[in-house]
């Protein structure tokens, strides 16, 4: 059949073979400079041209990261095993998360994200979560495999008082992560729009990106603002009208409670909600709903915005 796919004249470019793995050219021609799997029949300077032979080797490497392995070990098993090359990852080599992270009984996903952000691999961070949120969708992604990789590396911090590096690396990731899932979901549901914020001086707004991302899949238009100062998240609440303010707050502060007496009262009506450790203890008015998950939350928001 003419086209047909592994034929041995058959080559594909480098954008070609990274759409069909779903990762970007960058990362490819980066295997390539780092792990030597890449074209087999390339010289400095040429356009990268990938046989089907290549391309096989290369989607062995992609899932046994997928299934946990580290992008070096990955490549070294494909390499190893030739064209058919097993799926299976490289079993991990004794560190189960990489570098001190306690991951005890994690998954492959969870462990392959600990190992690709403690060697600041931000390719390979950013295939298991672009792979992760495809297959199990952003909140599974965000509550399964990203918050225990972050509580590892938070405690690990706290023992060691080393790895912020990888913090700073895994957050930049995430946020990135969820951002492409916000570009590519078209706004499928009509309704007042919803805003999203973090409460004025929070710098630990992951969750809320994760939040945006999550409505966002389910076509929600939201607008998703970070933390801002407060007269600013007045300004954003009078000229948005939403039906529905979500507030994150990490950290505790005495400004939080006050926070809702200030702000305008759009009408319609606006269903206001807070979520994250931060509204502990604090008391807030009746008609404020606090959300203590991922979902909970989503499902309030979705709730207001479309209904
Ligand atoms: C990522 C991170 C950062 C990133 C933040 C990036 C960003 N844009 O958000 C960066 C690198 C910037 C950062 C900086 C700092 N951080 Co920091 N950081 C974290 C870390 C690892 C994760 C934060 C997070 O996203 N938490 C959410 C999830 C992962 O946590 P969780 O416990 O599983 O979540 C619970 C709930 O929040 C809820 N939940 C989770 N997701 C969602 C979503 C929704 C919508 C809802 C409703 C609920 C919900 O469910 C869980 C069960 O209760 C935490 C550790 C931690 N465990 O939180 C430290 C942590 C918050 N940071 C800490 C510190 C000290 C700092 C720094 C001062 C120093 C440092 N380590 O770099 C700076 C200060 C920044 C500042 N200017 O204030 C401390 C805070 C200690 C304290 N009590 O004050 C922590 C607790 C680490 C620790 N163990 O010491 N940090």
């Amino acid at each position: 059949m003419p086209g047909e796919q592994g034929r041995a004249d058959d080559v594909l470019g480098v954008a070609a073979v990274a759409r069909r793995l779903g990762v970007a050219p960058a990362t490819l021609r980066s295997w390539h400079r780092r792990y030597g799997i890449g074209p087999s029949s390339y010289s400095s300077g040429a356009r990268r041209a990938y046989t089907a032979e290549d391309v096989a080797r290369l989607e062995a490497m992609h899932a046994a990261m997928v299934r946990g392995a580290s992008a070096a070990d990955a490549a070294r098993t494909a390499l190893a095993t030739g064209l058919g090359a097993s799926t299976e990852p490289t079993p991990p080599s004794g560190r189960q998360g990489g570098r001190g992270l306690r991951l005890p009984d994690a998954g492959p996903r969870v462990r392959g994200l600990g190992r690709a952000a403690s060697a600041l691999d931000a390719e390979a961070v950013d295939a298991v979560l672009d792979d992760s949120i495809t297959a199990l969708g952003v909140a599974a992604t965000w509550d399964g495999v990203a918050r225990p990789v972050l509580v590892a590396i938070a405690e690990r911090w706290q023992r060691t008082s080393t790895g912020v590096e990888t913090e700073h690396l895994l957050s930049e990731c995430l946020l990135r992560a969820f951002h492409r899932v916000v570009d590519r979901a078209p706004v499928t549901r009509s309704g007042r729009p919803v805003l999203l914020a973090a409460v004025p001086g929070e710098a630990h707004h992951l969750p809320l990106s994760a939040l945006a991302a999550v409505v966002a899949e389910r076509g929600v238009g939201a607008r998703s603002l970070a933390a801002l100062p407060e007269a600013s998240l007045r300004a954003a609440v009078d000229r948005t009208g939403p039906a529905a303010v979500f507030l994150w707050a990490h950290g505790p502060g005495p400004h939080l409670e006050g926070l809702f007496t200030d702000l305008p009262r759009p009408r319609p009506g606006c269903r206001w909600i807070v979520g994250g450790p931060g509204w502990a203890g604090q008391d807030l008015p009746g008609e404020v709903l606090r959300c203590d998950t991922l979902s909970e939350a989503a499902d309030q928001v979705e709730r207001a915005g479309t209904g």
